[in-house]
């Protein structure tokens, strides 16, 4: 770049913001990561990335951590759904008191706002794809957490002159997703067990569908939606336009390591949604962002890295 510039990435020793916080080092930036290791890992991070151990919602932490930053990619969250619906109250406060606590942060000296909310907003939604301007019913504390996220980004633009983007990511799957969890992503689960051999679940029949949108392309979404960041508070899809079922999703993992894959079938997840699909056009047409990784390709990567 012209260039060399700070930006704060909160929860930059997660799965996405340590590869964008790899992407800005390599563009020549300076990193600041704001992080409290709930989830996130310090060997995520590069050396070269500056790490404060912290709580996003904690005002004084975060006003050190805003200081003379160009512009901030929000993304720190308690990402999982289901541990939303457990401890209700204590997940708010990091996803969307932090994310307020961000925007608050970001008043002063007018920073620039990129934050991470969710294909979660849209809940069930039967009208496929999925486009910005769709109903947003959410099923989840997590999902409405998100959705608080944008109407606040928009207040923080109204009120208090903060110009923000908002990225709803479908999907997100790539290297360092913790497959460890029950709640992780499928990918990472499915890649780790066929890895090593082992069978995989498929929760119903395995017809339900995904856009399964990989986490480089993710990268370059936040790059871009922090260059096109408004007052207007604009929230854009981060998918691919692409819906692939779960048991496709088996085949190809298992083409792709030439095993063949034992499949054992479960009880469908309560809740578990049927069929989701972004419409990608908004993102194309006003950050010129497309998701360019063939699902092919992105497991290829998943699994060697
Ligand atoms: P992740 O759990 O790997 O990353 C979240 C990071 O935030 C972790 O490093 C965690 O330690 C940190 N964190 C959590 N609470 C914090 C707090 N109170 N203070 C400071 N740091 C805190 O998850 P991810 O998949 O990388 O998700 C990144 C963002 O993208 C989240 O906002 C998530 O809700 C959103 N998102 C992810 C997906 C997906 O498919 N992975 C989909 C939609 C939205
Ligand atoms: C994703 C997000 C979640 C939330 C939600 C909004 C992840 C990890 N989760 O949940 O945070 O945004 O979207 O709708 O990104 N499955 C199996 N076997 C397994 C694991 C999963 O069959 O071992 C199925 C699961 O029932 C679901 C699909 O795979 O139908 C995808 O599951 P997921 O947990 O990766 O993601 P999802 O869409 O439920």
């Amino acid at each position: 770049p012209a260039r060399m510039r700070t930006y704060l990435v909160t929860g930059g020793c997660g799965f996405i913001g340590s590869h964008l916080a790899d992407a800005l080092l390599a563009q020549g930036h300076a990193v600041r990561v704001l992080d409290d290791l709930s989830t996130g890992k310090r060997a995520n991070l590069q050396a070269a990335a500056e790490l404060t151990v912290g709580d996003v919602a904690d005002t004084a932490t975060l006003a050190r951590a805003m200081r003379g930053i160009a512009g901030c990619f929000h993304l720190a969250a308690i990402a999982s759904v289901e541990r939303g619906n457990q401890d209700w109250l204590g997940t708010h406060r990091t996803n969307l008191t932090g994310t307020i606590a961000v925007m608050d942060a970001a008043r002063e000296t007018g920073i620039p706002v990129a934050y991470a909310s969710s294909a979660a907003v849209y809940g069930d939604s039967q009208a496929l794809p999925l486009a910005e301007d769709s109903a947003t019913w959410p099923l989840s504390a997590y999902g409405a957490d998100k959705l608080g996220c944008e109407l606040h980004a928009r207040v923080a633009g109204l009120v208090h002159a903060v110009p923000t983007t908002g990225l709803r990511f479908f999907n997100v799957y790539g290297p360092r997703q913790d497959p460890l969890s029950p709640y992780s992503g499928v990918i990472s689960i499915f890649c780790e067990r066929l890895r090593a051999r082992r069978n995989v679940t498929v929760f119903g029949d395995g017809g339900q569908t995904r856009d399964f949108v990989f986490v480089a392309d993710v990268v370059r979404a936040l790059l871009a939606g922090l260059r096109a960041v408004s007052r207007e508070a604009p929230v854009f899809n981060v998918c691919t336009g692409r819906a692939t079922s779960v048991l496709d999703l088996v085949n190809a993992i298992a083409d792709t390591l030439g095993v063949v894959p034992e499949i054992s079938f479960g009880p469908a997840r309560p809740g578990d949604v049927r069929a989701s699909l972004g419409d990608p056009s908004a993102a194309r047409v006003a950050l010129g962002f497309t998701a360019e990784t063939r699902l092919t390709v992105g497991l290829v990567s998943t699994l060697t890295e």
